[in-house]
């Protein structure tokens, strides 16, 4: 087997977290930010709802929901040692000195999103408000804490 071959099967064999590899530090902030953007779209879409602007349909809900809880997963590996600083990045050095706490906000984050799924799929929109109004504030709690202004 040829060497670049032999080499992506490897690649595709290691687990996720060990995949969460940039080649700059710039990469991650990019790859990062825009998970967040596109949860952010799909998260804004279920708000719209919430805000009574769009019309509940609980399917739609449902898909917006599954996108914003796949994709919680994602930004964290992309905070690796190193990224603080190389891009155009907002992220505040106390992500890399409150790692405990930084990892929380993550988990509790992806926890209401979860939650959030859930709800959407009840179908029940008081339940898919409260779940929501939950989830805002587990991005807020880092934005508050981790993002600069
Ligand atoms: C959004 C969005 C966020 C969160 C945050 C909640 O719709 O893009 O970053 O909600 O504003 O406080």
């Amino acid at each position: 087997m040829k060497k670049p071959v032999l080499l992506a099967l490897l690649c595709c064999a290691l687990p996720l977290s060990a995949q969460a590899q940039f080649a700059k530090p710039e990469d991650a902030i990019k790859y990062r930010q825009s998970a967040f953007a596109v949860m952010g779209t799909h998260f804004g879409r279920i708000g719209a709802v919430v805000k009574g602007e769009v019309p509940f349909n609980a399917a739609a809900v449902t898909a917006n929901a599954e996108i914003v809880a796949a994709l919680s997963k994602l930004p964290f590996d992309a905070f690796g040692p190193g990224t603080d600083k190389g891009g155009n990045t907002k992220a505040k050095a106390e992500i890399w000195t409150e790692q405990d706490k930084f990892k929380k906000g993550a988990t509790d984050m992806q926890e209401a999103t979860a939650k959030l799924l859930v709800a959407a799929k009840s179908g029940n929109l008081e339940e898919v408000k409260k779940a929501f109004g939950a989830t805002g504030q587990s991005c807020k709690a880092c934005h508050d804490n981790y993002r600069a202004k």
